[in-house]
């Protein structure tokens, strides 16, 4: 079949909007071909991230992770591309903003994060996490869940 539009989950963390990277952000994002289809600045209440980041609750780390999440606003973005989770991934790099600065100084982590915390951006690791993400944040779009049916019926 056709290559279907896939969509992804983005976000610009706290450093990443206080150190005044979201413009360069948003020209790599669209200069890479993706559409931002939809897009919210939320500043995160701790119960929020700590469901988003369910997975990682039990961690010892948890607690600073939230600490930093909830620092100040973040950009929420459903970005729109074909191959557009995998390819975000590559564009932000390791989780390791200081690994990043050496193994892919071209990445967006490298470009404005600090260490393995302070990483500036986030994006959803796989289809699953996208489906979850997505309508975490924006459960009421219509236009998002039949994409996400689309995306799961691309490879029919
Ligand atoms: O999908 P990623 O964001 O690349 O990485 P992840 O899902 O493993 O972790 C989610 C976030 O949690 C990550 O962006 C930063 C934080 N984190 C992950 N591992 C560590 C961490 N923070 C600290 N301080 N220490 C860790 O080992």
């Amino acid at each position: 079949s056709l290559a279907a539009a896939e969509l992804t989950l983005a976000i610009v963390k706290p450093d990443g909007i206080s150190g005044n990277h979201t413009n360069s952000i948003k020209n790599i994002i669209l200069q890479s071909g993706f559409t931002i289809h939809t897009q919210a600045t939320l500043h995160l209440h701790q119960h929020t991230v700590t469901a988003f980041y369910a997975e990682h609750s039990t961690k010892t780390f948890f607690p600073s992770l939230v600490k930093y999440m909830t620092s100040g606003p973040v950009l929420i973005m459903v970005l729109e591309k074909v191959n557009a989770i995998a390819d975000w991934r590559t564009l932000i790099g390791p989780t390791d903003a200081r690994k990043a600065k050496i193994t892919h100084p071209d990445s967006i982590r490298a470009m404005c994060g600090e260490d393995l915390e302070r990483n500036c951006v986030h994006g959803s690791d796989s289809h699953e996490s996208a489906a979850r993400e997505i309508s975490f944040f924006f459960p009421d779009s219509l236009s998002v869940f039949m994409l996400l049916l689309s995306t799961g019926r691309s490879n029919e």
